[in-house]
């Protein structure tokens, strides 16, 4: 592999393009219009305007990039996350001519993208899933037993939906038909697909999902777990590697069943297994996503492995350089995502110009970064400018670092959710680990953020008074 095109923009462009480069492999950018001068491009050895600013018109555009990819001469094609990452479609485009996409095949892509084909897929392997059923249902009566059978409240969820979208939790039976009817019709409309599910609902679980890396040759090793339970709208804030609640042994065990997961849809590369953990440390599968993740800085830290340096080998065929039983955990990592959007406005996009930009360094201190001073953000795309990651021998040493980082983060222009991330990381709840998925919902609110500020802007109101009069009662000698 001598050539890998990049077929992705900001932070994730420049991270898989990081590790190409070390490996002697040149890379590939494609950019739209509004983003002819972005880091991405100019970090490439090469680069190919594929369009217009809309995702559709450019970052979408398979078969261009394929075709921008033959003509480059590359040999491979990494799709980062997000846009053609989780399409089955242009994974075995790419293959079909004759070039490697770095990510699982298209069949399995295919499987994992379909809640009930996933269940389906695992079935035979002993992994716990929440109760409830595997098979797409419309007959309401029947809907009702099932129900009845395992309790309320259940959820009810769309198999082809995706982070939290087609979702309806039901309380009571009456709610049942129509609500039924509504996530039909929902899901009919948003993914062309209205089959739905019932599962028992889970009130108060943790997020947590193990990281799993697949070769050519049957091996299969996972790499722990991150906790992404502070999350909010599905949308995901802070992640941490390890998670505060696994102990060794539940650990191990979600670790073999994300592995097994793996193996049952015989899959290739980075992957990651989602699990609910509930209460009293039950966990389920839930999904499985086909690609690199946002937060897979976090797992490098805690594993000193280079997640991206992998891919690139197992795509090429290689046999996994390590073991299972080479891995352990060293140390704490933390994530922050740091998107252009404003935490004391509902978290509207704040788009603009970056004024000031300016990222914290140091020792612990991981930036990874898709923006610079002066830059426009283009509000065609997803508003994350960087991801602030953080790493301590423990716990409290990543929280402490990740504080510090965010005050040395200097960004204006726009608003940021940086200040949300220091609101998290003060926070009690997250600070003594006990939180779940609720935790936004639960403890934040702008007023929160604005009493801090103006707690913090009255002590330093108090220290710069008493150094004034401290000041005041120093003795000055007149010089003439
Ligand atoms: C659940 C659940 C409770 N019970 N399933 C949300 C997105 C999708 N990946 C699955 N999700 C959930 N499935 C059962 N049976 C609660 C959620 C959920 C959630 C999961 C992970 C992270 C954040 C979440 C926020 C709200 C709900």
């Amino acid at each position: 592999m001598k050539k890998i095109l990049v077929a992705n923009r900001g932070e994730i462009a420049i991270r898989v393009m990081k590790t190409a480069k070390k490996m002697g492999i040149k890379t590939v950018a494609v950019y739209s219009t509004v983003d002819r001068d972005a880091p991405h491009v100019k970090f490439a050895d090469e680069a190919v305007c594929i369009g217009e600013a809309p995702s559709n018109q450019s970052y979408l555009l398979g078969s261009k990039i394929i075709e921008v990819a033959m003509q480059l001469d590359a040999d491979a094609i990494h799709p980062g996350y997000g846009f053609l990452s989780e399409n089955a479609d242009f994974a075995e485009e790419v293959e079909k001519n004759n070039l490697i996409f770095i990510g699982p095949k298209s069949k399995a892509i295919q499987i994992m993208g379909s809640k009930l084909a996933a269940k389906d897929a695992v079935k035979a392997y002993d992994i716990p899933m929440v109760p409830g059923i595997d098979e797409a249902i419309t007959d309401t009566d029947k809907a009702k037993a099932i129900a009845k059978d395992i309790g309320f409240p259940i959820l009810i969820k769309a198999s082809a939906g995706g982070g939290g979208k087609g979702m309806r939790i039901v309380e009571k039976e009456e709610d049942l038909e129509s609500q039924m009817q509504r996530a039909i019709s929902e899901a009919t409309s948003a993914f062309g697909d209205g089959s739905v599910f019932i599962e028992k609902y889970v009130a108060s679980p943790r997020h947590i999902e193990i990281q799993i890396m697949a070769d050519s040759h049957g091996n299969v090793i996972h790499l722990f777990e991150r906790e992404c339970s502070v999350q909010r709208r599905h949308q995901k804030v802070v992640e941490e590697a390890p998670s505060s609640v696994l102990t060794p042994k539940l650990r191990s065990k979600m670790g073999e069943a994300a592995v097994k997961v793996a193996k049952a849809c015989d899959y290739l590369g980075a992957g990651t297994v989602e699990f609910l953990l509930d209460e009293n440390h039950n966990f389920y599968f839930l999904e499985m996503n086909t690609r690199l993740q946002v937060e897979h800085p976090v797992t490098e830290l805690i594993t000193g492995v280079d997640l991206v340096a992998l891919q690139i080998k197992v795509a090429r065929g290689e046999k996994l350089p390590i073991a299972q039983g080479d891995l352990k955990i060293k140390g704490h990592a933390l994530e922050l995502r740091v998107y252009a959007e404003d935490p004391l406005n509902d978290f509207l996009p704040s788009v603009g110009r970056l004024d000031v930009y300016q990222i914290p360094v140091g020792e612990g201190i991981r930036v990874d970064n898709g923006f610079e001073e002066g830059m426009d953000i283009p509000i065609y795309y997803d508003p994350m400018l960087a991801k602030l990651i953080t790493y301590g021998n423990t716990r409290e040493e990543a929280i402490l670092l990740m504080i510090k980082a965010i005050s040395e983060y200097k960004v204006e222009g726009v608003q940021t959710t940086l200040t949300f991330g220091k609101f998290v990381c003060e926070h009690e709840a997250f600070t003594s680990g006990h939180f779940d998925t609720h935790f936004v919902k639960k403890y934040y609110s702008a007023e929160k953020i604005q009493t801090n500020t103006a707690q913090e802007a009255k002590i330093a109101a108090i220290v710069a008074m008493k150094h004034y009069l401290k000041d005041q009662q120093t003795l000055r000698i007149p010089t003439h």
